[in-house]
C-alpha cells in the first residue's frame, strides 16, 4: 500500500548514523541550559558583552545571546552535559526567532545567532571527542516555540485576534532553521510545544527550507502538557497532537518541560501509543516551587526514569528545566542499561498488528479516527454560506455568534467534523474563512471535532489551512484543471498536514457515469499515492452526488452510478475514504423536508451498504431508516434505486400529498405514538431519542412492574436492543444513538 516504511531517507551522513543507533539503543539528551547559565550570576554587561555595550534596550536575561557574547561560556556548559553523558546536546537557540528577539531588538542578529550557536555546540563535541574517541555525539538545533500563539488570541474581548499568524511564524523559522542547518547542526529539535499551530508552522518551514536545499535532517518534536488537564496549553490532548504533526515524519516525538516526570508518564504512553516513531522524554526537575527553583534530586528523577526505562517507555531520555549535569550522569546510568522501546516505524499501525492498519486519522481538540467498524463519520454541512440561508443571513449580518452557535448544534447533534465553506460573491470569502475558523478555535466545543475547509478557490482553502492546529481536511481538489495544478495542491495540503477530499472531477468535467466516476478517482489515486507517496487513508474520493427524482431521465441513475463506483473505488483503491454530499440527491424535493429525510436515510443505507464511510449531512435532521413509513420508503427506493420507470412521477404523487396534508398530519403522528402500550412508547422514544414523556412513561413502568430494576431490564433493555440492532445494520448512526443513550 503506497510508501509503507515510515521514516524518510536522511541525506546527512549523522542523520543516518542517528537514525541507526537510536534503533539499538537508550539516548540521552542534556539538561537545562537555562539553569547552568543562572548559576554564573550574570549581569547586564556580562550579557551585552562588549559588541553591544551600546544597544539601546536591556539585555539580561537574553540567554541566547551569550553564544555571541560570552560563547566559552556556553560551550563549557554543553562539554558538562556531554561528560555526564549526553549523547545529544542542543544548541542555545531556543529564542533564536525575529519573533522572540523582537523583545530585544535584536531581530538582525538572528541568522548569526543561530549559526554561532551551532558552532560552540559544535566544538564542545569535538573537544568531548578528543577526550574520549569512542562516544557518538550529536547537535540538535533546539527550534522553540517563540512567545507568541498562533491559535489563541491574547484579548479577552476579541477571541478572532492573532498576534501572530502562521506566514510570520513560518517566514521566522525559516530563518532560524536555514541558519541552522547552516551552522552544521545533525538533528532539529522542534520543543516546548504548546500551540500546535505554531508546531505546525515550524514544521512547514522545515519542510520548505529542505526541499530547496536537498537535504533532510531527523527531525524530533517535543510537546508540553501543562496542566493535568492532559492537554497542550491549546487544547489539544497527546493522540489530537500526534496526528495534527504525524505529516512531518518525525524521527521522536515526546513530552517535555512542565510536569515533572512521574505526571508525564500517561502522555508519553499515550502519544507512544499512536506514534510509531521513538518516543523522547525531558522532563523538569519537577514543578518550580515559590522560589522558582527545582526540587527533584537527580536521585529521584533517576528513580522516575529507570522505572520507565525498565518499562520500555521512551528511546531517548533527558532533562528541562532545573536539571544539571548531576542529574544527566544520575539518568544515563539508570536508562543505559535498559533495551530501547522498540521503534515500529509503520505508520497507522497498531500496537500488536502487522502493517498500515487503514485507518485514517484526523483530529481538532480531540482525535478521530475512522475504522472500519465506524459505520459513518458524519460532517456537518449546515455552517456552509451557500447551503444554508439562515448561516449565510448570519454571515452577512456579522452575526457571527449566532453563525458559530449553527457549527455548535451540528458537534451537539453529533456531527463527527463539521464543514465550513464561505464561497459568496458578495463577501471576502478569504478574510470571513479567516475570522471565522479563529472564532472556531476558541470554542472547545466547536473545535474538538476536525475541521473540513470547504471551498471552490485555493486562495481560501490555503488560508483556512493556515488557521487550523488539529488536522483537517481540504474539501475539495480535482484535476478539473489539469494534472499539475491538482499535483500541487495535494502536495501542499501534505505540507500543512490535512487530509483531501478529492471530487470525481476532470479537464472534461464531473463524472456522472459509474465508469467516469471510476476512472477518475482511479487516476487520482496514482497521482496521489504512487506518485508522490501520499498515504491512502488521507485521501476521501466524493464520486459527485446528484439528485434524483428531477424528472431528467438521465438523472435516473444518479444514486445507482454514485453506489457503484463507492463499491469498486473501496476495493480497489485500499486506505482510500468514500464521502458525498448527501443532502445533494434529495434537491428537487426542496420544501418537503419529509420526503427529503426519507430520501437521505435511504441514500445513507444503501450508500453504506456499498462503502460510503463519510458523509456530509445535516446531523439534526437524519430520520432512522426503519422509521421512514413503509409506503414511503418504498416509494424512495424505487427512486434512489432506478426500479421503475414512473418511479419519480409516483414519488412527486404522493410527496405532494403529504405536503398537502401538512404539518396536520406530522401533529397527529406526533401524537399516535402516545396511544401505545407503555413498553411500545418507551421503545418508540429510545429509537427515536424523544425525551419529552420519558419520565411519566418510566414512572408508570415502575408501578406495572413493582421494581426499578425491572423497568431496565425489561422494556428500557429491550428498547435499547432494537437500537442496537438498527444501529449495526447500518439502520441508525452514532448521533441517533447518542439521542437515545441520553434518553
Ligand atoms: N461534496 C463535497 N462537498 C460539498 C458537497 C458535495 N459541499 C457542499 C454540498 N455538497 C454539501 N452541503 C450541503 C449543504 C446544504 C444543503 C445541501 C448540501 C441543502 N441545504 C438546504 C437547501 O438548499 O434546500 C437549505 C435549506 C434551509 O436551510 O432552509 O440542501 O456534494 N465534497
Amino acid at each position: 500500500m503506497g510508501n509503507n516504511t515510515y521514516f524518510p531517507e536522511y541525506t546527512t551522513t549523522s542523520g543516518k548514523h542517528f537514525a541507526e543507533l537510536l534503533g539499538k539503543q537508550v539516548l540521552m539528551l542534556d539538561g537545562a541550559m537555562g539553569t547552568m547559565i543562572q548559576r554564573h550570576k550574570l549581569e547586564e554587561p556580562d550579557f551585552r558583552g562588549e559588541r553591544l555595550a551600546n544597544h539601546p534596550s536591556d539585555l539580561k536575561g537574553n540567554n541566547d545571546l551569550l553564544v555571541l557574547t560570552k560563547p566559552e561560556l556556553i560551550e563549557d556548559i554543553h562539554l558538562d552535559f556531554l561528560e555526564a553523558g549526553a549523547d545529544i546536546i542542543e544548541t542555545n537557540t531556543f529564542s533564536s526567532t525575529s519573533i522572540s528577539q523582537a523583545d530585544y531588538g535584536l531581530e538582525p542578529l538572528v541568522r548569526e545567532l543561530n549559526i554561532e550557536a551551532a558552532k560552540v555546540a559544535h566544538r564542545a563535541v569535538e573537544r568531548m571527542l578528543e577526550k574520549d574517541p569512542s562516544r557518538t555525539l550529536f547537535v540538535a538545533g533546539s527550534v522553540g516555540p517563540t512567545n507568541r500563539t498562533a491559535s489563541i488570541s491574547p484579548d479577552v474581548n476579541d477571541p478572532g485576534y492573532r498576534a501572530v499568524t502562521f506566514d510570520d511564524l513560518v517566514e521566522a523559522y525559516t530563518e532560524q532553521v536555514e541558519a541552522l542547518i547552516e551552522g552544521n547542526v545533525d538533528i532539529l529539535l522542534v520543543e516546548t510545544i504548546f500551540d500546535t499551530l505554531n508546531a505546525k508552522a515550524a514544521l512547514f518551514a522545515i519542510e520548505e527550507v529542505f526541499e530547496r536545499a536537498g537535504v533532510r535532517l531527523p527531525v524530533m518534536i517535543s510537546v508540553t502538557i501543562t496542566d493535568k488537564s492532559g492537554r497542550t496549553l491549546s487544547g489539544q490532548t497527546p493522540e489530537a497532537f500526534w496526528y495534527s504533526i504525524e505529516h512531518a515524519k518525525p524521527i521522536s516525538v515526546g513530552v517535555n518541560c512542565a510536569l515533572g516526570a512521574e505526571d508525564m508518564r500517561p502522555y508519553i504512553e499515550e502519544l507512544a501509543e499512536v506514534a510509531p516513531c521513538a518516543i523522547s522524554i525531558y522532563a523538569n526537575a519537577g514543578l518550580p516551587n515559590a522560589f522558582g527553583g527545582y526540587d527533584d534530586t537527580p536521585e529521584d528523577m533517576a528513580k522516575i526514569y529507570a522505572d520507565f526505562a525498565a518499562h520500555g517507555l521512551a528511546n531517548i531520555y533527558g532533562g528541562c528545566c532545573g536539571t544539571t549535569p548531576d542529574h544527566i550522569r544520575a539518568m544515563a546510568e539508570a536508562v543505559k542499561k535498559h533495551a530501547p522501546r522498540p521503534i515500529r516505524g509503520i505508520r497507522g499501525q497498531i500496537r500488536g498488528q502487522s502493517g498500515n492498519s487503514g485507518i485514517s486519522h484526523f483530529s481538532g481538540l480531540e482525535p478521530l479516527r475512522i475504522t472500519p467498524e465506524m459505520n459513518l463519520a458524519m460532517v456537518g454541512e449546515r455552517s456552509n454560506i451557500t447551503g444554508s440561508p439562515r448561516f449565510a443571513r448570519l454571515i452577512r449580518e456579522g452575526d457571527l455568534e449566532a453563525a458559530l452557535q449553527i457549527a455548535r448544534q451540528q458537534v451537539e447533534s453529533g456531527a463527527n467534523l463539521i464543514d465550513i465553506n464561505m464561497d459568496e460573491g458578495l463577501i471576502d470569502s478569504e478574510a470571513m474563512m479567516v475570522r471565522f475558523l479563529n472564532l472556531v478555535s476558541s470554542e472547545p466545543d466547536i473545535c474538538k471535532v476536525p475541521i473540513m475547509i470547504d471551498s471552490s478557490k485555493w486562495e481560501v482553502i490555503e488560508a483556512g489551512l493556515k488557521c487550523i492546529q488539529g488536522k483537517g481536511i481540504v474539501n475539495s481538489i480535482s484535476m478539473k484543471e489539469g494534472e499539475d495544478a491538482f499535483r500541487e495542491h495535494a502536495k501542499k495540503i501534505q505540507r500543512y498536514g490535512a487530509g483531501m477530499v478529492v471530487m470525481a472531477f476532470d479537464e472534461n468535467g464531473q463524472a456522472d457515469t459509474t465508469e467516469k466516476r471510476i476512472s477518475i478517482c482511479t487516476r487520482a489515486y496514482h497521482i496521489l499515492v504512487d506518485e508522490l507517496g501520499i498515504d491512502p487513508t488521507n485521501i476521501i474520493f466524493d464520486p459527485n452526488v446528484f439528485p434524483v427524482g428531477t424528472g431528467m431521465e438521465e438523472h435516473r441513475i444518479n444514486a445507482t452510478s454514485f453506489f457503484e463506483a463507492t463499491k469498486v473505488i473501496r476495493k480497489t483503491l485500499p486506505g482510500v475514504s468514500v464521502s458525498g454530499g448527501v443532502s445533494n440527491v434529495s434537491f428537487s424535493f426542496r420544501g418537503n423536508n419529509r420526503v427529503r429525510e426519507a430520501i437521505h436515510a435511504a441514500f445513507l443505507y444503501h450508500g453504506m451498504e456499498a462503502g460510503l464511510n463519510m458523509a456530509i449531512v445535516n446531523p439534526g435532521m437524519l430520520e432512522v431508516y426503519d422509521e421512514v413509513p413503509k409506503e414511503l420508503m418504498d416509494l424512495v427506493e424505487d427512486v434512489i434505486l432506478n426500479r421503475r420507470d414512473d418511479a419519480t412521477e409516483r414519488l412527486i404523487e404522493h410527496a405532494e400529498a403529504i405536503k398537502a396534508e401538512g404539518s396536520e398530519k406530522k401533529a397527529v403522528e406526533t401524537q399516535e405514538w402516545r396511544t401505545g402500550t407503555v413498553e411500545e412508547r418507551l421503545k418508540h422514544a429510545l429509537v427515536k431519542g424523544i425525551v419529552d414523556h420519558i419520565d411519566e412513561d418510566v414512572e408508570e413502568a415502575r408501578q406495572a412492574l413493582g421494581r426499578p430494576i425491572n423497568v431496565i431490564e425489561g422494556p428500557l433493555m429491550a428498547g435499547m436492543g432494537v437500537v442496537g440492532d438498527l444501529f449495526g445494520s447500518g439502520k441508525m448512526f452514532l448521533p441517533q444513538v447518542v439521542k437515545s443513550a441520553r434518553v
